[in-house]
């Protein structure tokens, strides 16, 4: 039997079997070895030198990349023509985008990758189409802002999640808060702060050992993490984290009572790029959906340049991480920092490596000569 048939077996088990508390156990179990079925067809066959993003692939650039994912003819390349300098080519028919079409968009002093690419449908994330590498392209996306037909809302957007996910993007999602270590002896190791309501300790290691793991160290630190959540630590090295922003467009096609419908949902937003609206507010999502924060640099004895500022991440806003954006040897001669702004007590203040800045601070570098 092929793993397509054995997914499709385990999925049949999972349709039929009714969800209760006799049942949970043998649930799953059924999950955590469909998840290792569905890693095992994404992997590239052995012995074939392609990954499935090959060939596909742009080099990133700019300070992050925004990938636009939805449907056939939602959109997507009128979109990117409209918010970045690039022109990608726009049709009434479906799959006029064959391949990534990467553009620019300059907003607030950063430069942000938008990458334009195919229209995607059920079946994706199993090689439909270029679906594959569309997918493999969405993962390694600083946000994905998903494109919907504002005529048909849920219909895709349930279709595009469930190929996201098939493929280990997890979307507006924090990694689940458990710890496991794999071991070379001693057993599993069964720990948890306060007691889950969906893992328990036969569980977890069954599906250990269905991953051929028979020692491990495992603390559940968060009573609600379930099922799902401990197989995706599994499989963390193939799971990615990723921001999701929906767009609505085409909403002069449809009725204002739905346009407010639809953006009262969450992470959620409405437009239509032949009419012009909605545009602005969606760039302010993308760029609060991103994260970044503004730093200005401020040569000693001379006025900063607001101007022109440095963009790090929220996630990486050590003065440290400063340092490595302007040159890889700065730290090495670095002295201190004296930084201007919301991350100090008081201004300037002197700061090491390991100050974290915020949005709008001014810094000034001292090195050793
Ligand atoms: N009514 C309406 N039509 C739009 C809007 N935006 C784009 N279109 C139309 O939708 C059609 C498809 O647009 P594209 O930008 O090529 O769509 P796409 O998502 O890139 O499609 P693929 O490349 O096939 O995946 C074109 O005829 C556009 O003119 C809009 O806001 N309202
Ligand atoms: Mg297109």
């Amino acid at each position: 039997m092929g793993i397509i048939e054995k997914i499709q077996q385990i999925q049949e088990e999972l349709a039929r079997t009714q969800k209760n508390k006799a049942t949970e156990y043998h649930i799953g179990l059924l999950k955590g070895k469909l998840a290792r079925y569905r890693q095992q067809l994404l992997e590239p066959a052995p012995g074939s030198s392609s990954s499935p993003g090959q060939g596909f692939e742009v080099s990133k650039s700019g300070d992050a990349r925004v990938a636009l994912i939805g449907f056939p003819s939602v959109g997507k390349s009128s979109l990117l023509s409209k918010i970045t300098k690039t022109k990608s080519e726009v049709a009434q028919y479906a799959f006029t985008t064959l391949t990534s079409v990467p553009g620019v968009l300059e907003y607030n002093g950063a430069e942000i990758q938008i990458l334009d690419l195919p229209g995607i449908i059920q079946g994706a994330s199993e090689g439909k189409g270029r679906g594959r590498q569309v997918v493999a392209t969405a993962k390694t996306a600083d946000l994905i802002l998903m494109v919907l037909d504002a005529t048909k809302p849920e219909e895709q957007r349930v279709i595009l999640e469930r190929e996201l996910e098939a493929v280990g993007i997890r979307l507006n999602k924090e990694r689940p808060n458990i710890y496991l270590k794999i071991k070379k002896t001693g057993g599993v190791k069964f720990n948890a702060i306060s007691p889950p309501k969906y893992l328990n300790e036969r569980l977890v290691s069954d599906i250990l050992k269905d991953y051929k793991v028979h020692n491990a160290e495992v603390l559940i630190r968060d009573e609600n993490c379930t099922v799902e959540d401990f197989i995706d630590i599994i499989n963390s090295s193939h799971r990615s984290y990723i921001p999701c922003l929906y767009a609505y467009n085409k909403i002069d096609a449809v009725s204002l009572e739905e346009v407010d419908r639809i953006a009262r949902q969450p992470h959620s937003t409405v437009i239509s790029v032949a009419m012009d609206l909605g545009l602005d507010d969606l760039l302010e999502r993308i760029w609060a959906d991103l994260s970044l924060l503004r730093i200005y640099t401020k040569p000693k004895g001379q006025a900063p340049d607001f101007t022109e500022p440095m963009v790090v991440r929220a996630a990486h806003n050590s003065v440290e991480n400063v340092c490595d954006s302007i040159h890889r040897e700065i730290k090495n001669k670095f002295r201190y920092a004296m930084v201007w702004g919301a991350s100090t007590k008081h201004s300037p203040q002197r700061c090491g490596l390991q100050h974290r800045v915020a949005e709008g601070d001014v810094i000034t570098l001292f090195t050793k000569s």
